[in-house]
């Protein structure tokens, strides 16, 4: 569809950079390029140039690209000026474009224009924002994915399996009086069965993607003084959240994010569950319960004494939360750090106390682990514990198990082989 107006718009980030970009699309830019340059561009060739204004004063010099159409992101001519990435320069070029007959584009109309150019399918056009908000390599890799089209893909093979479907249903209907009945056929039940098997995991699959952008939202739950702030200060390796030995002492929801293997994390530290009369942390209490309904992943923390009354917190929660039961303080009877893979939840001792030869590491990457051993000769176990969600293969189980000196048990046979990368 060709649009008569042309749009432009500073396509890098806001605030002073190296480098700014100006991006202008629509039927002026060849005008606009060759008034820019003082001759025609060549299609995709970068030109040094100096960006004047119109009585010839110099704005500033860089780079000008030229996409004739329709080879372009948009599908109409597009001009890219490289510039310094001073926002007051940036500002003045735009401004200077837009005297020539552009105006300044609405927030995604760049790619509304790709996609009604057809460039671009839905799907994409949303993975091109999702790419650009992607907080974790896991979410830019998921949304480079949809981007290059396999998701669309995907929903191109259901749609075309449904139509296929369909004609033996309006065959059914269209000639009753037939002999055959074209809807007994058991295959047709199969395709169905199939198809909506297909739709399952599409679903679930759309689903992972924006967990993937906004991160797993991991509430750390349980009792008063059980060391859930003692966790989140371990995990994020900072003291972000008072500790003391006072019940009660966290009383809002404290977050923390976290980027654990090129998954994005958002830990929320909350106020200890308990009956109580103060209002505040009464109403810090009301927040935890808020944090856990949200959550993708509960994680309870509890310690040995502890263990059997404080799982029934556990017990009201939806199917589709992550379970992953902590039971800490295991220094103060010296038990060995470990951990189980139980039908009910992902269970790991360990330590949050800082300093603890126990203490579950937050792991970045697998380097940092070696590193985090390799400095701290007493760390025993070093267990971080991830999992994305209870269908298998889809992602591994995040444990990093890190062996002696000093006796550990093994994983079960059922979990998938930590990495002692
Ligand atoms: N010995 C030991 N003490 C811990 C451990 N984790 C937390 N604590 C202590 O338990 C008390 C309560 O910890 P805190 O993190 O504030 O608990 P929260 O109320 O659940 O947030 C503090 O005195 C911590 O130092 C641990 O693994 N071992
Ligand atoms: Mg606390």
């Amino acid at each position: 569809m060709p649009y008569a107006d042309t749009i432009a718009a500073i396509a890098s980030a806001s605030g002073a950079a190296g480098v700014g970009v100006l991006r202008v699309s629509g039927p002026a830019v060849p005008q606009i390029a060759a008034e820019l340059l003082g001759r025609d561009p060549d299609p995709r060739h970068a030109h040094f140039a100096a960006f004047r204004e119109r009585n010839g004063e110099l704005i500033d010099r860089g780079l000008l690209l030229y996409f004739p159409a329709p080879a372009s992101y948009t599908g109409e001519h597009v001009l890219e000026l490289q510039g310094h990435g001073s926002p007051v320069l940036l500002d003045t070029l735009l401004r200077r474009v837009c005297a020539m007959g552009a105006r300044l584009a609405r927030p995604g109309e760049f790619t509304e224009r790709a996609f009604l150019n057809g460039k671009l399918d839905l799907a994409q056009a949303e993975a091109v924002a999702d790419l650009i908000a992607a907080r974790s390599q896991a979410g830019a890799r998921a949304a480079l994915q949809s981007m290059e089209g396999v998701f669309s893909r995907k929903v191109h093979d259901l749609l075309a399996a449904l139509i296929a479907l369909r004609v033996h249903v309006e065959a059914a209907i269209d000639f009753p009086e037939e002999e055959i009945d074209f809807l007994a056929d058991p295959a047709i039940m199969r395709q169905l069965h199939a198809l909506r098997a297909q739709l399952d995991e599409l679903l679930s699959e759309a689903q992972r993607g924006v967990r993937l952008n906004d991160g797993l939202r991991v509430a750390i739950i349980g009792r008063p003084n059980a060391g859930k702030s003692s966790l989140l200060n371990a995990l994020a390796g900072s003291d972000r959240a008072i500790v003391t030995d006072i019940a009660g002492t966290t009383r809002d929801v404290l977050r923390e994010q976290l980027n654990l293997d090129g998954i994005a994390l958002e830990l929320a530290d909350t106020a200890g569950l308990r009956e109580t009369d103060d209002p505040v942390e009464r109403e810090g209490v009301r927040r935890a319960h808020g944090e856990l309904a949200r959550a993708d992943v509960a994680l309870l923390v509890t310690d040995a004494p502890h263990v059997g009354h404080d799982l029934a917190l556990l017990a009201d929660l939806p199917a589709s939360v992550e379970r992953i039961v902590l039971v800490n303080k295991i220094d103060l009877d010296d038990h060995p750090a470990r951990y189980e893979i139980r039908t009910d939840a992902i269970w790991v001792w360990a330590s949050a106390k800082p300093g603890s030869a126990w203490t579950p590491y937050a792991i970045t990457s697998s380097n940092s682990l070696d590193q985090a051993v390799a400095k701290a000769r007493s760390v025993r176990v070093a267990v971080t514990c991830w999992r994305w969600n209870r269908s298998p293969g889809t992602w591994a189980t995040r444990i990093r198990y890190c062996g002696p000196p000093g006796p550990a048990s093994l994983p079960p046979k059922s979990c998938a082989k930590p990495s002692m990368r």
